[in-house]
């Protein structure tokens, strides 16, 4: 998730809303983003599992026991059982490699990760370091005189540059719960040094038939307008131009929109929105079984969506509620440039135990 917007569209916070929040965090001690007071304010829960600040925004403003899921059902058990915490990872099956195995013809493969480096766009107060003080770090040792350099990192790993989204990434506030991916609640997955559960090193490989939906070829034009919402009227349409199957049980799915020309390059129009599905193009996919949803944009998903006030509503329909996960920020333009639509998707997420995401440099083979 990016700033620019959340801070636009969450601006119209009322005085009283405003004092209120101070007064919490007077209260609590705690130096809250600005990009949450928004957030939760407005009822969004979007990212507001982050930390603690949940539990102690509760404390403060206790809200009846009667508010209302905001979804109007129950998402859990998941299918995979009560006390799953991989979601559609479960869709990852021998068959899905050798259907994938069978994608790759003439062994050329495609870098869909970002280069990791300062100055990338961010989220809100999220950062990235790598430093390398000094040099070199240590030596020389021996009668060779090897020396060696080790650098220094510090950032949110999961949840910078190219991202992707484990399912204890994103959780809905029903009362004054927080409630994740099939039915945990905070206290169940919350934990200081690493979620209890949920965490990215649950999820395993993805070995499987991935598909890139080129809507900007489908559509036209340099790249798809800041907020363009892609509809499942779209997404059929640009399955017929490209000649390929629908997704099926287990498949990648990964949205070319062009929004990923602007990084780096327009670090401020690349934050200021995204194209990308909308809810009832999530639903679709959901409908589909896929396993992932990624894209070349910062959100995967429209920004801001169908519905203006439900700010990153797909985030909890596959996340939350399908154990879908979600990958952020890819480079796919050279694979829409070489018109690559079906191919072996393969990523590995670092097994970072406890962590609600995962850097790291997810391929097409074909
Ligand atoms: C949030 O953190 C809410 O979104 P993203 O996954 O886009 O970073």
């Amino acid at each position: 998730m990016q700033p620019d917007w959340l801070k636009q569209q969450f601006a119209a916070q009322t005085t009283a809303e405003r004092e209120a929040v101070t007064e919490s965090e007077q209260a609590s001690g705690v130096n809250r983003r600005d990009f949450l007071h928004g957030s939760m304010l407005a009822g969004v829960t979007a990212g507001a599992a982050a930390g603690g600040l949940v539990a102690q925004h509760h404390a403060a403003h206790a809200q009846p026991a009667a508010a209302a899921n905001p979804f109007g059902k129950d998402w859990w058990p998941s299918p995979w059982g009560p006390t799953d915490e991989r979601g559609a990872a479960n869709r990852m099956t021998p068959a899905k490699v050798i259907e994938a195995v069978n994608l790759i013809k003439i062994g050329k493969i495609y870098q869909l990760g970002r280069i990791y480096e300062q100055g990338m766009p961010l989220f809100g107060s999220r950062h990235y370091s790598l430093t390398i003080p000094g040099g070199p770090t240590g030596g020389p040792l021996g009668t060779a005189k090897l020396v060696y350099n080790d650098e220094m990192f510090s950032g949110e790993i999961g949840q910078v540059g190219t991202q992707f989204d484990g399912l204890g990434h994103i959780g809905t506030l029903i009362g004054n719960e927080v409630v994740y991916y099939n039915g945990l609640k905070q206290s169940d997955v919350g934990g200081t040094y690493g979620l209890q559960k949920l965490g990215i090193h649950n999820v395993g490989v993805f070995f499987t038939r991935g598909i890139l939906l080129d809507v900007l070829a489908y559509k036209g034009g340099d790249r798809l307008p800041i907020d363009y919402v892609i509809t499942p009227a779209d997404v059929q349409g640009t399955l017929a131009r490209q000649g390929v199957r629908e997704p099926g049980e287990g498949d990648v799915v990964l949205f070319h929109t062009g929004h990923g020309k602007l990084w780096m390059k327009d670090n401020v129009a690349y934050n200021k929105g995204c194209p990308g599905p909308g809810v009832t193009a999530a639903k679709w996919l959901i409908d589909k079984k896929i396993c992932l949803v990624g894209g070349d944009n910062w959100a995967v998903e429209a920004v801001p969506g169908e519905d203006k006030e439900r700010p990153f509503e797909c985030h909890q329909w596959w996340i939350t509620m399908n154990g879908i996960y979600i990958h952020e920020n890819l480079d796919l333009e050279q694979l829409a440039a070489d018109r690559v639509y079906e191919f072996a998707y393969i990523f590995s997420p670092l097994r970072l135990k406890g962590a609600t995401g995962s850097p790291g440099n997810p391929i097409a083979v074909v």
